[in-house]
């Protein structure tokens, strides 16, 4: 991707780069690169123009999704290059060494809480989002936006009885976790403003935990990256 010739051009071939774009998936990785001050530069794949078809970008990314990084500087000094976020945030948090439990026993409790967020909020909040922003016009139907309002509140529901017992998700301490899982949670309501829709007063913890989340300045940083 280096050259005048490609798309996004690179201007620091020694940092990672991200492509992405600030949606809940995209901020994951930049507010994670900004938490754990991990030099990078950040291009704009914009996936409303179909650049995630683009050879030169599933060349990075075969299932044309953001987020994409290149790492110049991945394992044993070669260049990696990683879709998928939860993969991506478990590789910057183990490339700094900050944000995931080290003893086994936290380290598998956390990665279930991460593919808990790959295999569930991610993709059902994305349905919910679909149905009841972006396919309003195209589908009268009440069958859709109410499954997947029912599996939100129900996800939510989740979330919040597990932080009755802890104040982060995978436990104790503020991880790549949370940082997988409060994007998603904001944009229910900053994004598909559908507070009221899903009642998400009722689900106190979880408010209390996404405004600590929000608070640190790493959001403020990262939540915009890659915006146009
Ligand atoms: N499982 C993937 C999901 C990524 C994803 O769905 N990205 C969306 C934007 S949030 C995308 O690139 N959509 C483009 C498309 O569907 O064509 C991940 O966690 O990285």
């Amino acid at each position: 991707m280096t050259g005048t010739s490609s798309k996004w051009p690179i201007q620091h071939p020694d940092r990672i780069q991200l492509y992405g774009l600030p949606t809940p998936n995209g901020q994951k990785v930049s507010i994670a690169l900004e938490e754990l001050e991990i030099p990078y530069e950040a291009h704009r794949v914009d996936i409303s123009k179909g650049d995630q078809f683009l050879p030169e970008y599933i060349r990075l990314s075969p299932n044309s999704k953001i987020p994409a990084i290149v790492d110049p500087k991945g394992p044993d000094g070669r260049p990696l290059t990683l879709m998928e976020s939860g993969a991506i945030l478990l590789y910057l948090s183990e490339k700094a060494g900050r944000l995931m439990p080290t003893r086994a026993h936290e380290r598998f409790e956390a990665l279930q809480w991460l593919f808990f967020q790959v295999g569930h909020i991610g993709p059902m909040f994305g349905q919910f989002g679909h149905f009841f922003v972006y396919a309003k016009e195209q589908c009268d139907h009440p069958y859709p936006v109410e499954r997947y309002r029912k599996e939100t509140r129900r996800l939510l529901k989740v979330l919040d009885d597990r932080l009755a017992e802890v104040p982060y998700i995978a436990g104790s301490d503020f991880t790549i976790v949370d940082i997988a899982h409060y994007p998603w949670v904001d944009c229910l309501d900053a994004f598909y403003k559908a507070a009221d829709a899903l009642q998400l007063a009722e689900f106190t913890r979880v408010k209390d935990w996404l405004n600590r989340c929000k608070s640190r300045p790493a959001y403020a940083r990262g939540a915009q990256v890659c915006e146009a």
